[in-house]
């Protein structure tokens, strides 16, 4: 079972500010809810630790720098990676991962000034599994290197056409130069799903034993299901004793999924990506990980990472990469916690554990609850009403969220219509002459009063019923349900 998110501290949003790159927020507002104290130090539902999860103890390589350079759209000039390097150190990331010096000559002097710049996070970068570019990787003065193989049979095959032997002396030699300069190394196959497993756990236990730090699989083209991460990863849990660190592509939808699973099974590593950018439609994403696991462990979390930051850090990159950040995406999408049907709205107004999961505050976002919809129900109005400070009884709400709904039957509703019929309809109740709620065409105010009669003469049938239940002994429903049984 799943935690409720901690409401203990801060408040709601309620600045009014849309979430997203995107987010114009028609028909919404960010709303003061309710409190709940619910903190999940004391949460019977926590995920149960077993010696193996380090879901509670975890480290980032951040590769927007390297993995995110391969999205189809990411063409970083050296001031943009700057900036977006800051960022991540800002957020907190444990490592930053950049692109080979081998790359190109570019590529080598950013390596250069990246790591000139003194951030916090520890900087890495990524070349292939041969001495020249070792070489390369620790003259830039990288704190690491990651390197990598392909281990499939379709890579030694179709790419560098070395066998595991070949691969196995190499990567010894590498690891024992890099090692030899200070610097901490890595050692990764390339598509580890698809490569042998004896071949696979024969090269790690190798490298493994001439102290590597981490060893890493790499889930290259997104074929792998959790299930069989956690298999594989348990398995090399079981040969290693060096550090664990994986990389996952989105290709089937299981990114984020396999990087918890890898947790749960003893990895110690997780790559992301901002915003998921890499290969393809990329890696798992550095939001949409947090998002995983502030739900698993929200004091780990929020004490390592900086989340307000969060959004900034996606808005610098999706503005580099030019896109926008989806509708759906993790914790910033426009929609994250926007709730809209008015049996959502009225839980959520009275706590928001009801049908959230996250605590937007956590991460310096706001909550919405949408009132201008043929969805929204009365407690959503009178939320509203009392925020534009209009004294009505709850019959009087009722009216007038009759009204709201019967004119989103006729046309959409902007968060400035539903505002508008509130006060006029508030105005009307003691004015000697009635306003229209709405500047309304002929063909649209036949259409309303033809609107407003359906949902009157549904309310007063369900007000019927409501009191015929009251009035018998046994209420209806129940009635029914006792029949059915006897
Ligand atoms: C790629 C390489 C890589 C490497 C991952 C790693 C992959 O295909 O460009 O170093 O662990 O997905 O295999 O990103
Ligand atoms: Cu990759």
């Amino acid at each position: 079972m799943c935690p409720a998110p901690d409401e203990s501290n801060g408040t709601n949003g309620t600045n009014g500010v849309a979430n997203g790159a995107n987010g114009n927020h028609e028909g919404y507002r960010a709303f003061q809810t309710n409190q709940a104290s619910r903190p999940n130090s004391n949460n019977p539902y926590a995920p149960v630790g077993d010696f193996l999860s380090n879901v509670s103890k975890f480290q980032i390589i951040e590769s927007t720098l390297r993995e995110g350079e391969q999205f189809a759209n990411a063409f970083f000039d050296t001031e943009t990676k700057i900036k977006i390097a800051k960022a991540l150190d800002a957020f907190g990331v444990d490592y930053i991962e950049l692109t080979s010096p081998a790359a190109s000559e570019q590529s080598r002097l950013d390596c250069e000034a990246i790591c000139n710049l003194g951030l916090k996070s520890k900087i890495l970068t990524h070349v292939r599994c041969n001495m020249n570019d070792a070489k390369l990787a620790v003259a830039t003065g990288v704190d690491g290197v990651d390197v990598v193989i392909g281990t499939s049979s379709h890579l030694m095959e179709h790419s560098h056409g070395k066998d595991i032997t070949y691969i196995k002396n190499t990567a010894i030699e590498v690891i024992e130069y890099v090692k030899s300069q200070g610097k901490e190394i890595r050692f990764s196959s390339e598509d580890s799903f698809r490569s042998d497993l004896v071949d696979l756990l024969t090269i790690y236990s190798a490298v493994d034993k001439v102290g590597v730090h981490r060893v890493g699989i790499a889930d290259t083209v997104g074929c792998a299901t959790p299930r069989q991460v956690y298999d594989l990863v348990r398995t090399l849990r079981g040969v290693v004793s060096c550090d664990i660190e994986t990389h996952f592509h989105n290709d089937t939808g299981c990114a984020i999924a396999n990087a918890y699973c890898a947790l749960e099974a003893g990895a110690t590593h997780i790559d992301t990506s901002v915003i998921g950018i890499g290969e393809r439609n990329g890696i798992t994403p550095l939001g949409g990980l947090m998002a995983r696991m502030i739900v698993a462990d929200r004091d780990y979390v929020k004490s390592k990472y900086n989340l307000e930051k969060l959004k900034e850090l996606e808005d610098i990159v999706a503005e580099a990469v030019e896109i926008n950040i989806p509708f759906n995406n993790y914790i910033t999408g426009f929609c994250a916690f926007t709730h809209k049907a008015g049996i959502h709205a009225k839980a959520i107004l009275n706590n928001p554990s009801t049908y959230e999961i996250i605590n937007p505050t956590d991460f310096g976002m706001s909550r919405y609850v949408h009132f201008a919809s043929r969805l929204t129900g009365w407690n959503a109005i009178k939320s509203r009403a009392e925020q534009l400070g209009l004294e009505m009884t709850d019959e009087q709400i009722k009216a007038v969220t009759l009204k709201i709904k019967a004119m989103a039957d006729v046309r959409p509703l902007a968060i400035d219509d539903a505002d508008s019929i509130i006060r006029t309809y508030h105005h009307n109740l003691s004015a000697k002459q009635e306003k229209p709620l709405l500047e309304l065409s002929a063909e649209e105010k036949k259409k309303f009063v033809k609107a407003e009669q359906e949902l009157n003469a549904e309310s007063e049938k369900k007000d019927l019923e409501r009191k015929a239940d009251e009035q018998a002994d046994v209420p209806a429903a129940k009635k029914q349900k006792t029949e059915a049984v006897a």
